[in-house]
């Protein structure tokens, strides 16, 4: 019998931090029947309009819970729909721009998974290769696979976990560090292996790191070039770069703000780094608008053939709560109103992003908040996924989720930032 609809937003919100946080999730859980646009039969539901009031209050909890400033920006069938709140630099004390550029984390696992999915369509790679049939030696495993790195079901350990132990002078050490692909590998392969092969869903960076070595040896390129030729000028992503091991964000950008460890402590300016310790795992830079143009076109099918879109959608589980799943180097999350969203959340010092669409592509929204290692401001920053893609709630509903603050058919929509400006 289905929760009501209080009951699973509480579960939504519950989850919302231990799914980002990626425990392990057995593989012998069903898989989630993939979702694809409205049948023939069915006429398309009725899209509710987003609660831009719910929007800002999400983006202000943010700001509550230790972020100098947080952004919305929302795109739909009746156009484009941004909110602001806070700073995007406390020393000049300059406002939250919506055209501002962002480190985006782990969402960059989406861009790599794409590159990566387009070359096995070509016929370059295969899914269900081993790695080291293309990497020669470089795994000590040859079960392992390429769709386990992109399911996160390799048991290879994240490196990162140890490197950031210490949040502060973790991340003064690597801040101008650059690594190369192997040394990462070597730090992940120096650690115990967390699961067999294909077993568990375990998250780690480093299968992503795998991803971009996997993705220069077969194109014989850097990533940044097939970032560049297969998604960012196709979409015309003029705000998105990936420019490692460069340490700025170049044009207008938000900086970003470290929580350091001890409470009370100040907040450490993070903005120039190399994310050397990321690269194809993390450190693409992209705005609001570009992030989604780009999970809109992606669900749309503009980057994939339909075969691999079902095949990047198709999700297994990452907790128990059968609200949270991960496909292909992509997150669905099942919200309270019954919609389910495909994107990627990020995590890099300083920001925090969301970036998600509908499965039609229809809808698409991404936020940022300049501040990390700060959990609860990652919380509340969720908050605008419910708020943007459900819609208003009933006053009663409304009044109990502002106490927890959480986390059809297809028609050609010109590229979002070309549609008309709504507030
Ligand atoms: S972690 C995640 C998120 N992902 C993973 C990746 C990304 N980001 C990282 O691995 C960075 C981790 C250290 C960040 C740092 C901070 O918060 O600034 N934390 C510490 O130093 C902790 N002591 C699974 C959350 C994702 O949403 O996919 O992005």
């Amino acid at each position: 019998m289905p929760l009501p609809s209080h009951r699973r937003r509480l579960a939504v919100s519950a989850t919302l931090i231990a799914a980002l946080a990626g425990g392990v999730a057995p593989a012998t859980t069903a898989v989630a029947a993939p979702t694809g646009a409205a049948t023939a039969t069915t006429a398309p539901a009725p899209v509710p309009a987003p609660d831009m009031e719910g929007v800002t209050a999400a983006l202000n909890a943010a700001m509550a819970n230790g972020a100098p400033g947080a952004m919305a920006r929302f795109s739909g069938p009746d156009g484009v729909r941004s909110r602001t709140v806070g700073v995007r630099d406390r020393v000049s004390g300059a406002a939250m721009d919506v055209r501002a550029r962002f480190r985006i984390g782990s969402v960059s696992k989406t861009f790599s998974t794409v590159v990566l999915l387009q070359l096995v369509q070509e016929g370059k790679l295969t899914l269900d290769a081993p790695v080291n049939e293309y990497l020669p030696g470089l795994l000590p495993d040859d079960r392992i696979t390429v769709r386990h790195l992109l399911t996160h079901r390799s048991g290879l350990a994240d490196y990162t976990d140890d490197m950031f132990n210490n949040t502060v002078p973790g991340f003064e050490a690597v801040r101008n560090r650059v690594f190369g692909y192997q040394e990462l590998v070597d730090l992940s392969l120096a650690l115990p292996r967390t699961t067999e092969p294909g077993v568990a869903y375990k998250y780690s960076n480093t299968n992503f790191v795998v991803v971009g070595m996997l993705i220069e040896k077969a194109t014989g390129l850097p990533v940044a070039d097939a970032y560049e030729r297969r998604i960012f000028k196709p979409l015309k992503l003029t705000r998105t770069s990936y420019v490692h091991p460069d340490t700025r964000i170049k044009g207008l950008h938000v900086r970003g703000y470290l929580h350091p460890d001890e409470a009370g402590a100040p907040l450490v300016d993070s903005t120039e780094q190399t994310v050397s310790w990321a690269q194809s795992a993390g450190a693409v830079i992209s705005s609001p608008g570009d992030l989604n143009t780009f999970t809109s076109a992606l669900m749309r099918g503009r980057l994939l053939s339909p075969a691999m879109l079902e095949t990047m959608t198709t999700v297994t589980p990452t907790d128990t709560t059968n609200t949270r799943f991960y496909g292909l180097g992509l997150r669905r999350y099942d919200l309270s109103c019954g919609t389910q969203i495909f994107g990627h959340t990020g995590t890099v010092q300083g920001f925090y992003t969301y970036a998600f669409s509908t499965r039609d592509g229809r809808r698409s929204l991404s936020a940022v908040a300049n501040t990390s290692n700060h959990g609860s401001a990652n919380t509340a920053l969720g908050g605008v996924l419910e708020a943007a893609f459900c819609g208003k709630k009933p006053a009663a509903a409304s009044s109990r989720a502002a106490a927890s603050p959480t986390a059809g058919e297809l028609t050609q929509l010109p590229a979002e930032r070309d549609l008309p400006e709504r507030h």
